[in-house]
């Protein structure tokens, strides 16, 4: 018999599926219900009200959600949205872990629980080793763990057979400590969550514009005509964007909205902080929603700008000429290119109707000033960049960028996933960073880029990476390929987690592993007597404070700076260049640290104190385009597509609303209609009957790209309004679908949003 061994997935376990009909409007009084549920289930009344009083506030904490900008003016009682509350509810809890429950509960027990039930355990409340060999944690000392990390990280034939993961959470302060231990220890393997996310947004406006983060503020929606909102969420995942874009309808902006499922949030609203929220009036938002085909939105641009070049024809005014002739280069191939596409071919490959996408020509046609917002629906995609550029194209044609009301609006994911990229967090970092930080400290940084996520994973299959080190987050189950990442992970000699909560990473590991706990965002850090804050960047690019309240569960947690000085200091030793020790006695050294290498960053002290923080340069927001050009570039691209074969379906893995990320909150997506069960794919009903299925039917999940059966088993299939070919399932369950190989061109992010698959029936084991 073989021994068990923990397993990398979620186990097939159903719940009892709940079905109710989709909501047409997000928030309300449902959703405080909903906050203020989470909280309680966690943690005493007294420590749930201090929590919640400080999330957002100017003097308090930012919200470990989502990077969605504070509005200037914040309101007194809440400002925050359901699923912030639920954000803290999940990491204030006052669960905790210690030594004593990992020697009760082996690796391979506890990877029978789901991600729900294993996340609920609690915070990590001491630093923990598995050796070798061992299927339990047992405790371990600070400097152990410590001289453990030194140990194999010195046993390595080259320093660039260690990978340094970041997710999006870390603060700016130890985000930069950690890439410049990273550095001078001697690699730039800086994978991030970035590279899973919004890395296509980073190419495509670094290509066009000159600059990888969005244009425009918050400020923009009460100036705008039109939003665009393509392959996102907000009701879910960016709640209080619902606001901006209440007021800005109120202003008599229109919206259009692009994306395969009719989503709650962005058809109506009703505000909770508002009198009329409360009595339930509803505000409607989408003025024009477009329920287009998984994978085809650069054929729906190329198609709406071929409609826009008609108009001009007929003598309208549609081009912003000036802006095109001064800001810009490229027009003239783009409009050739785009006036001899056929029409009739990209409306077959949208399935949009030619009323409904000549409407939106039409508002376009008439605004002036157009905000374009993404997430996950366009840069999860193969051709992800050119879809963006496409994006870009259509805003540049209008002039409609680099002034009040109009731009870029890449809707980041992670809290601080964009201020980590500013610190350096990179594994392809530009020469004059490392040239600044040579300068500064005085250790020649290594040139050569390093490994992304699919890379370190390549990298770690074929056995060349000895040590894998995790700020943050939950590589396994957030990366593709589940059953493949798991094997490749447990090829390191060495797995390190630096984590707040109990995640399946924990339990997949390399021969030894690590999990370092540290304070999370809510928590109160004092270093040497002295309270610290630490600081973040918002969507729009501004930089603010944030500063835990919450007493710590447990003596043991380190914060994340400290954490990494002290670890610097025992790998690098007194050959260091760096004086550590200054730098993790007050966060204030770290961040002259930071304005010395760092454009942008001047009087950073100082700035960062002032209620609200302040704004980074940002060249396309005042229409100046630092790319190689120095002008905003039109990019001509052809249609690459990968469509189904008959019997195939296009699957994306998306978010269910009681979750972020690999974190589950809930487990209902109330939105959707779907309650107490995450194993479901929502499909259309005329798919499930072509397929010779029935609603309610439990199937396995087959892909076989790139010559590799994959396999998700056990999902219930749930009729849903989709269109006909495509179905969706939730991301982390699904992942082990997702083909490592599969990555979008030029960001190489995993194409999290277009799985091929086929259904098979499943197979209940009857146990004996
Ligand atoms: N509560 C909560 N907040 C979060 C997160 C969370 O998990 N929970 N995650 C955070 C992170 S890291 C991120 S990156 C963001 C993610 O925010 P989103 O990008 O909103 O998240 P997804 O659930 O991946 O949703 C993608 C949306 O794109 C649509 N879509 C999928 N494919 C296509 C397509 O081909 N075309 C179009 N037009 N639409 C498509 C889906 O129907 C869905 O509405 O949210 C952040 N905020
Ligand atoms: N199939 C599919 N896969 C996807 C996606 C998708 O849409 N579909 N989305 C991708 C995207 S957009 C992203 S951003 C990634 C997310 O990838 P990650 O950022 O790696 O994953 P998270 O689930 O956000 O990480 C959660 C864990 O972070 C730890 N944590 C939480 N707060 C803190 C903190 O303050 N400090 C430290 N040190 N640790 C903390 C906790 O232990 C928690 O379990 O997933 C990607 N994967
Ligand atoms: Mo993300």
């Amino acid at each position: 018999m073989s021994t068990p061994k923990p397993s990398a997935e979620n186990p097939v376990k159903f719940r009892k599926l709940k079905l109710t009909a989709p909501k047409t409007t997000a928030a309300g009084i449902p959703a405080v219900i909903s906050a203020l549920h989470h909280i309680w289930n966690e943690m005493s009344l007294a420590r749930g009200m201090k929590a919640l009083a400080a999330l957002n506030q100017k003097e308090g904490y930012d919200c470990p959600g989502c990077a969605w900008p504070d509005p200037s003016h914040r309101s007194k009682i809440a400002e925050y949205c359901e699923n912030g509350a639920k954000a803290i509810a999940e990491e204030a809890t006052e669960k905790v872990l210690f030594a004593p429950f990992f020697s009760t509960n082996s690796l391979t027990q506890l990877s029978q629980l789901d991600d729900y039930d294993l996340g609920k355990k609690g915070r990590i409340g001491e630093p923990l080793y598995k050796p070798s060999g061992a299927d339990h944690y047992q405790a371990i000392s600070w400097s152990e763990a410590y001289q453990t990390i030194a140990r194999h990280l010195h046993a390595l034939p080259h320093p660039d057979e260690a990978v340094f993961y970041t997710s999006g959470r870390t603060s700016n302060e130890a985000a930069f400590l950690y890439q410049l231990f990273v550095r001078e220890f001697g690699t730039n393997n800086l994978p991030d969550c970035s590279n899973m996310c919004h890395e296509s947004s980073g190419v495509a406006l670094s290509e066009s514009l000159g600059i990888g983060k969005g244009s425009v503020t918050l400020e923009d929606f009460q100036h705008t005509e039109l939003i665009l909102i393509l392959g996102q969420n907000p009701g879910t995942n960016h709640p209080r964007m619902l606001t901006a874009l209440q007021q800005a309808k109120r202003k008599g902006a229109k919206i259009i909205a692009i994306n395969p499922l009719k989503e709650a949030g962005l058809m109506g609203f009703r505000n909770p902080q508002t009198v009329e929220g409360v009595l339930a009036l509803n505000e409607d938002l989408a003025d024009l929603y477009l329920q287009i085909r998984i994978g085809t939105d650069m054929a729906l641009i190329q198609w709406i700008c071929a409609l826009l070049f008609q108009k001009e024809q007929y003598g309208e005014q549609v081009a912003d000429q000036a802006f095109i002739q001064e800001k810009t280069k490229g027009f003239e191939a783009w409009a050739n290119h785009i006036q001899q596409l056929d029409i009739a071919s990209l409306q077959a490959i949208t399935g949009l109707h030619e009323e409904e996408v000549s409407q939106a020509a039409d508002l376009i046609a008439g605004s002036n000033r157009i905000i374009a917002c993404w997430a996950m629906g366009l840069t999860q995609q193969v051709q992800a960049v050119d879809t963006i550029r496409e994006v870009v194209n259509l805003l540049l044609y209008k002039g409609s960028i680099g002034k009040p009301g109009a731009g870029t609006c890449p809707v980041r994911g992670h809290s601080n996933v964009q201020g980590d990229r500013t610190m350096g967090i990179y594994e392809k970092p530009s020469a004059a960073f490392l040239q600044s930080l040579e300068q500064q400290f005085g250790f020649i940084p290594p040139g050569k880029y390093g490994y992304d996520v699919v890379e370190s994973i390549y990298a770690m299959e074929k056995g060349e990476v000895g040590v894998f080190m995790a700020m943050g987050g939950n590589f396994l189950s957030a990366t593709p390929d589940t059953a493949r990442t798991a094997a490749a992970l447990q090829r390191c000699k060495l797995t390190v987690q630096i984590s707040t909560k109990l995640n399946r990473s924990h339990l997949i590991t390399g021969e030894e592993a690590l999990i370092l706990p540290v304070l999370a965002r809510s928590d109160q850090d004092v270093v040497n007597g002295k309270v610290q804050f630490i600081s973040c960047e918002n969507s729009m690019g501004i930089v603010h404070a944030s500063k835990g309240i919450l007493a710590p569960l447990s003596k043991q947690l380190k914060s994340e700076p400290v954490l990494v000085a002290e670890l610097a200091q025992a790998v690098l030793g007194s050959k260091s260049k760096v004086n550590w020790a200054h730098l993790a006695t007050h966060y204030d050294h770290i961040r002259d640290a930071i304005e010395s290498c760092i454009p942008g960053f001047s009087e950073y002290n100082k700035r960062v104190r002032e209620p609200g923080g302040f704004a980074l340069p940002n060249g396309p927001r005042e229409g100046i385009f630092t790319n190689t050009a120095q002008k905003a570039l039109f990019q001509v691209a052809k249609l690459q597509l990968s469509p189904p074969e008959p019997g195939q379906l296009v699957m994306m893995t998306i978010r269910s609303h009681d979750q972020f990320n690999t974190t589950l909150y809930g487990l209902h997506d109330r939105y959707r209609g779907i309650f107490n069960e995450r194993r479901v794919l929502m499909i259309n009903q005329a798919d499930i009957d072509a397929l010779g299925f029935q609603a309610g039917d439990k199937v396995n999940l087959i892909g076989q790209e790139f010559g590799t059966r994959r396999e998700a088993k056990g999902f219930i299939l749930v009729p849903y309004d989709i269109p006909q070919g495509n179905c969706a399932s939730y991301f982390p369950e699904a992942n082990v679908l997702v083909p490592l190989e599969k990555t979008a061109r030029k960001s190489n992010t995993p194409v999290s949003k277009h799985v091929l698959i086929t259904l098979e029936p499943f197979q209940e084991v009857v146990e004996v």
